[in-house]
C-alpha cells in the first residue's frame, strides 16, 4: 500500500510539474537552440527531423571513419612493403578483374547502404503533413516578415540593435528588456515567432527582393526564400523554449544582421498571445 501511495504521490507531482512547466509564460522560457562557444556539434534537436538529420550524421561520421582508417592503412602497408629498397623486382602485371570488380561493387553497396538511410530523412522533411498552424515567411533586405495566414496576425522581426553599430550600453539595455542577455546579440529579434509546443507548424517561405533562407538548427529545417516562389518547411516543436536560427544564404550587406527567433509555448500561452498579437498586429 506505502509503495501504491509513495507512487501515486510521486505520480502527482509529476503531472503537477508537468503542467507548471506547460504554463512557463513567454518571459520565463528558457534558451535551448543557440550556439555556445567553444563547442562543435549540433545545437539539441528540437524537433524529430534534426534527430534524424543528428542520426545520420553519426552512422555517416562510422562509415567515413572506416573508410579514411583502410585507406590509411591500405597506404602505409604499401609504403613499407612495396618500397624500391624492400622489393626490389617490382611487378609487372596491369590487371586485376577480380580487384576491380570488387572496388567498384563494394562503393557501389556502400552508397545504396548510404541512401536507403538518407533519402527516407529527407522525404520526411519535403513531405508537408497537414498544419496545425501555416506562417507565411518572407525575406527582407534585412528582417523577417511573418504572416499568421489563417488568423489575420502578420509582424515584422527585426535584429534587436538592428543599424546602432556594434554592442553597446543601448543595445544591451534593450536586450534586457526583451528579457536576452548581450550573449543573444546578433540572434534575438525585436518580434519572435510563436508556436505552440507540439503543434505542426508549416512555414510557407519566399522572398520579396533576393534570395534569403530560413533556417532554425534546433529544428533540422531550412528553405530558401526565393523571390516569386513559395517554397515550404514543417516542424513540430517538442519542447518549450527559445531557438534562434539566422538567414543562411548571402543576401546583401546586412545578412548577418537578420536572425530568427522561435518562442516554443504551451497550446494555453499561445492562445492568450494570439488574442494579444490580433490586437497589436492586425494583418
Ligand atoms: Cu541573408
Amino acid at each position: 500500500m506505502t509503495a501504491i501511495r509513495t507512487l501515486s504521490a510521486a505520480l502527482a507531482a509529476f503531472l503537477a510539474a508537468g503542467a507548471a512547466r506547460a504554463q512557463t509564460a513567454i518571459e520565463d522560457l528558457e534558451i535551448i537552440g543557440a550556439p555556445e562557444q567553444g563547442n562543435m556539434g549540433f545545437q539539441p534537436a528540437a524537433t524529430e527531423l534534426a534527430r534524424d538529420v543528428h542520426w545520420l550524421d553519426g552512422m555517416l561520421l562510422v562509415i567515413i571513419t572506416a573508410i579514411v582508417l583502410f585507406v590509411m592503412g591500405l597506404i602505409g602497408y604499401v609504403i613499407v612493403r612495396y618500397n624500391s629498397k624492400a622489393n626490389k623486382e617490382p611487378a609487372t602485371f596491369t590487371h586485376n578483374s577480380p580487384l576491380e570488380i570488387a572496388w567498384t561493387v563494394v562503393p557501389i553497396v556502400i552508397l545504396v547502404f548510404i541512401g536507403a538511410f538518407s533519402l527516407p530523412v529527407l522525404f520526411k522533411q519535403q513531405e508537408i503533413p497537414e498544419a496545425d498552424l501555416t506562417i507565411k515567411v518572407t525575406g527582407y533586405q534585412w528582417y523577417w516578415g511573418y504572416e499568421y495566414v489563417d488568423e489575420a496576425v502578420a509582424f515584422d522581426s527585426f535584429m534587436i540593435g538592428y543599424g546602432e553599430g556594434n554592442l553597446n550600453d543601448g543595445i544591451i539595455e534593450q536586450l534586457e528588456e526583451a528579457g536576452y542577455s548581450e550573449d543573444e546579440f546578433l540572434l534575438a529579434t525585436d518580434t519572435s515567432v510563436i508556436v505552440p509546443v507540439g503543434a505542426t507548424v508549416v512555414m510557407q517561405v519566399t522572398g520579396a527582393d533576393v534570395i534569403h533562407s530560413w533556417t532554425v538548427p534546433a529544428f533540422g529545417v531550412k528553405q530558401d526564400a526565393v523571390p516569386g516562389r513559395l517554397a515550404e518547411l514543417w516542424f513540430a516543436a517538442e519542447r518549450e523554449g527559445i531557438y534562434f536560427g539566422q538567414c543562411s544564404e548571402l543576401c546583401g550587406k546586412d545578412h548577418a544582421y537578420m536572425p530568427i527567433t522561435v518562442k516554443v509555448v504551451s497550446q494555453e500561452v499561445y492562445d492568450d498571445w494570439l488574442a494579444g498579437a490580433k490586437e497589436e498586429f492586425p494583418a
